[in-house]
């Protein structure tokens, strides 16, 4: 090969971001401004003041930036956050994307700009293809684009070597129907986005609790007694959950928050909605602050249940739920055993708290009758993120706090439909009862070998084991671990597709031959059978509720994803299919229809998702109804992770900035973390920096090490941040490239990007 390959990295920053004081409360009306501006910026005063009104009102657009639930009450019109309406705006642009665009820009040139540049030219309004050897994308219609996938996917030895990846804005029913096309093309290579994010939780979950969902509902907030939040910034991340904790707040519930980071939201919240409170300080959200070492949670639950166990010893028969613990649980006796041998100094060295500390929020959990527990990707991508999962799975149990109101977990889900995409079927391990209720209702024979993960994906093609990769939304190549290495894969096939909204880099690093297959967004009208239609998710409380658009589309060219993906089995399928692919899409009640034929759970679909507030998957662990084979809760023991760290070695945890959502980048700033114009930033403790003669501000490569391999990034500036020592901290997708592929968690195979042992060096 002699040319040299298009970069699959975001490319370097011309200068150096500066870093300035820190805002410290979140939201207020900074927030309000922000946002304002972004969206007129975006859309212009019309489309952007029409859009932002309707923002996450009854029948109005919803927000698509997270899955936390909205208020059921009464909505004012500034029930919306900064990000909601950064994301609302950032898919309703008016600018576009257009053929005479990639006629400008050949691929090469557009790998050299930033993502933030990729994502600002606005929406993409035609189907392209990138031919074999060709150095610009051009315009294709969509008969020839589905005629090319078609072809390409029958001329594959094995349905086994086609990838069929998800990200979790696909609504119910554009996700029901790409599964069942996949399942009618003969795979269960289904990876998603939930691979990356919540699967640790789901596994960790199932596997104690036979159920892998959250078990609490908005209203839990309004009676639990404390909440704990670990591993998750919901001042950036989850704006609206900051509504939900100040209430929780103001009625006397304690707070506490665990995070190797004090992050702005849970120390300091000004809600955008209360004026009054603008010029205030705020409210200090988090009673209690751990500021917990990087992966140090199993340790820090550990040292919380010890405190409880032996809160217990002193008032036997106080503290911990025996009548639960008899009834419903299994392997307490272990548990307790092994715990007590755990010795504290361990606990306390690895976790980096003061004994004092342990005590505080033992102390916390036990005057508590009623506890929710909130966690995101701080505590599911390590290697031993199952563990962490079910240690708090242990805590609940000690005190049966699950089937109890105002109690219970709460694993706070990212993308807006990705627990709805799993209840849907887009897994690559589908249980077998969910392939025959298919196979009945559409009368075929799904395949039961199970599919590819994202991680065991990206090794199939890169071992050419799979040769055609095609992406219902997402950005592949940036959110999966291992930029490099997955350049390569995608670059070994034969044919790479995304179903896309705006402009990416998994666009740019291509197989053999590629399409991008623009869509509308959730935001717009979908009109089939001359009738607007609606889809439907579920957010974070397992509530299905329906979705309007309300904007018209950003081109006339684009196919909602439901059309997308029954013109793709359409062509690919032809005579094999038994589905009535166009009758299913005239009318989305028809796929609503054969979802509650196919998903328990969906009775009177239709009907009932048409009800304000729609309706509520019940959950069997609200009920204490345990789908274990032997129907308990279990207790579980795990060892105190393995955290070697070699002299001037760190452990560095990717995580987004206030200016992203995913790969998708708004802007250069974080300001709750005082970064401004860059993301290249690596966050370290002031003391470790002095011992490690490094300087503020100074330009350093970051080389990860894991098995012997090194991986290198490099251009970060550095940042004195209050930081535990040994502790790193980097933006995500940046840093994607250090995170080696075969370095996932136990069980989940969720890339442990919050785990990436590094080390520093001056620039080169
Ligand atoms: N605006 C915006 N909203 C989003 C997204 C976005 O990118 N932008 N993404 C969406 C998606 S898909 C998801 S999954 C969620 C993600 O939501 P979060 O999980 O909040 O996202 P991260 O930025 O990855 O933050 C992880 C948090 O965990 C902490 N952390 C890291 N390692 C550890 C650890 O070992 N222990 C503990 N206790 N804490 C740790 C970090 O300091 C950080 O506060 O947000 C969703 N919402
Ligand atoms: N190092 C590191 N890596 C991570 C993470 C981390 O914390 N650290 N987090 C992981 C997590 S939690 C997640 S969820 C994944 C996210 O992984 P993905 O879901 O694959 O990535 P996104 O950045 O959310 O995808 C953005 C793209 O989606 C497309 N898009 C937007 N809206 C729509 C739509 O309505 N329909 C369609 N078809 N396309 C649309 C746009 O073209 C946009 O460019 O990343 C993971 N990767
Ligand atoms: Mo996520």
């Amino acid at each position: 090969m002699s040319a040299k390959p298009t970069n699959a990295q975001p490319p370097l920053e011309s200068t150096p971001p500066d870093v300035k004081p820190i805002s410290k409360a979140a939201g207020g009306m900074t927030s309000a401004l922000v946002a304002a501006k972004f969206a007129f910026g975006e859309m212009g005063v019309v489309r952007g003041t029409k859009a932002l009104l309707q923002l996450n009102q009854k029948q109005g657009i919803d927000c698509p930036g997270c899955a936390w639930p909205e208020p059921d009450g009464e909505r004012s019109h500034f029930e919306f956050c900064e990000e909601g309406a950064k994301h609302v705006a950032d898919e309703a642009t008016k600018k576009r994307v257009t053929p005479d665009f990639f006629a400008k820009w050949s691929v090469k040139e557009l790998a050299g700009q930033s993502d933030l540049w990729l994502n600002q030219q606005g929406r993409i309004t035609q189907p392209m293809v990138l031919r074999e050897g060709a150095d610009h994308y051009e315009a294709i219609d969509w008969k020839d684009a589905f005629a090319l996938l078609a072809r390409e996917l029958n001329a594959l030895a094995s349905p086994d070597e086609a990838i069929f990846y998800t990200s979790g804005r696909t609504s119910n029913e554009a996700a029901f129907l790409y599964q069942l096309f996949v399942r009618q093309f003969g795979t269960n290579n289904l990876p998603d986005c939930s691979n990356m994010c919540h699967e640790s939780s789901g596994t960790g979950m199932k596997e104690t609790l036979g159920f892998g969902k959250g078990t609490v509902m908005l209203e839990d907030f309004d009676l639990c007694d404390a909440i704990f939040i670990i591993g998750q910034n919901p001042g950036t991340n989850h704006p609206r959950m900051l509504t939900t904790l100040l209430q929780a707040k103001r009625r006397g519930c304690t707070i506490v928050h665990i995070n190797p980071l004090p992050e702005a939201g849970t120390t300091r919240f000004k809600h955008p909605q209360e004026f009054w409170n603008w010029l205030g300080g705020g409210t200090q959200l988090a009673d209690l602050f751990l500021q917990v070492r990087i992966n140090g949670d199993v340790a820090l639950l550990k040292g919380i249940m010890k405190e409880v166990l032996d809160a217990e010893r002193r008032r036997p028969g106080e503290i911990l739920d025996h009548q639960f613990i008899n009834q419903h649980t299994i392997g307490f006796a272990e548990f307790k055993e092994a715990l007590a041998r755990v010795p504290l100094g361990d606990i306390l060295e690895q976790s980096g708290m003061r004994k004092s500390q342990v005590e505080d929020a033992a102390k916390i959990f036990i005057n508590s009758q009623r506890v929710i527990f909130c966690w995101a990707m701080g505590l599911t991508q390590h290697k031993n993120a199952v563990a962490n999962i079910q240690e708090i799975v242990n805590l609940v149990l000690l005190r049966g706090q699950l089937g109890k109101p105002g109690s219970g977990l709460c694993p706070v889900r990212g993308h807006s439909n990705v627990q709805g995409d799993r209840t849907m079927g887009i897994w690559e391990q589908p249980a077998p009862q969910f392939l025959d209720s298919l196979g009945k209702e559409f009368n075929f024979r799904p395949p039961r070998r199970h599919g590819y993960d994202t991680v065991h994906a990206i090794r199939a093609m890169h071992e050419e084991s799979a040769r055609v990769f095609f992406g219902l939304g997402g950005n592949f190549l940036s959110a999966t671990p291992d930029t490099e290495f997955t350049a390569e894969a995608l670059r070994r096939c034969r044919l790479t597709a995304h179903v896309s909204t705006k402009l990416n880099r998994a666009h740019l690093i291509t197989g053999k031959q590629a399409l991008i297959l623009p869509c509308l967004g959730r935001t717009e009208i979908d009109v089939q059978a001359n009738e607007p239609q609606f889809v439907t998710t579920e957010n974070s409380m397992a509530v299905v509720e329906e979705w309007r658009g309300a904007l018209p589309p950003a081109s006339e060219h684009l196919l909602s994803e439901p059309a997308i993906v029954a013109g793709l089995a359409k062509a690919a399928l032809a005579d094999r299919s038994t589905v009535d692919w166009d009758s299913l899409i005239a009318n989305y009640d028809r796929i609503r229809d054969a979802i509650e034929h196919v998903v328990p759970g969906f009775e009177n679909y239709n009907e009932r998702v048409r009800q304000s507030g729609g309706f509520h998957l019940s959950n069997p662990i609200r009920n204490r109804e345990f789908k274990t084979k032997d129907g308990k809760a279990h207790f579980t023991v795990h060892p105190l992770p393995q955290i070697d760290l070699k002299p001037g070695e760190f452990l560095m945890m990717t995580m987004r900035s206030h200016d992203q959502f995913n790969t998708t980048i708004y802007g250069l700033d974080d300001r709750y973390r005082g970064i401004h114009n860059g993301r290249r930033v690596v966050f370290l403790n002031a003391e470790d920096i002095r011992l490690s003669r490094l300087q503020d501000g100074q330009l350093v490569d970051l080389i990860s090490h894991f098995n012997g391999e090194d991986r290198v990034a490099r251009g970060f500036r550095i940042v004195p941040y209050s930081i535990p020592r040994r502790c790193a901290a980097t933006y995500f997708p940046e840093t994607n490239v250090l995170v080696p592929i075969d370095h996932f968690a136990d069980k989940s195979h969720t890339p442990a990007s919050k785990s990436v042992v590094i080390s520093i060096r001056p620039a080169d």
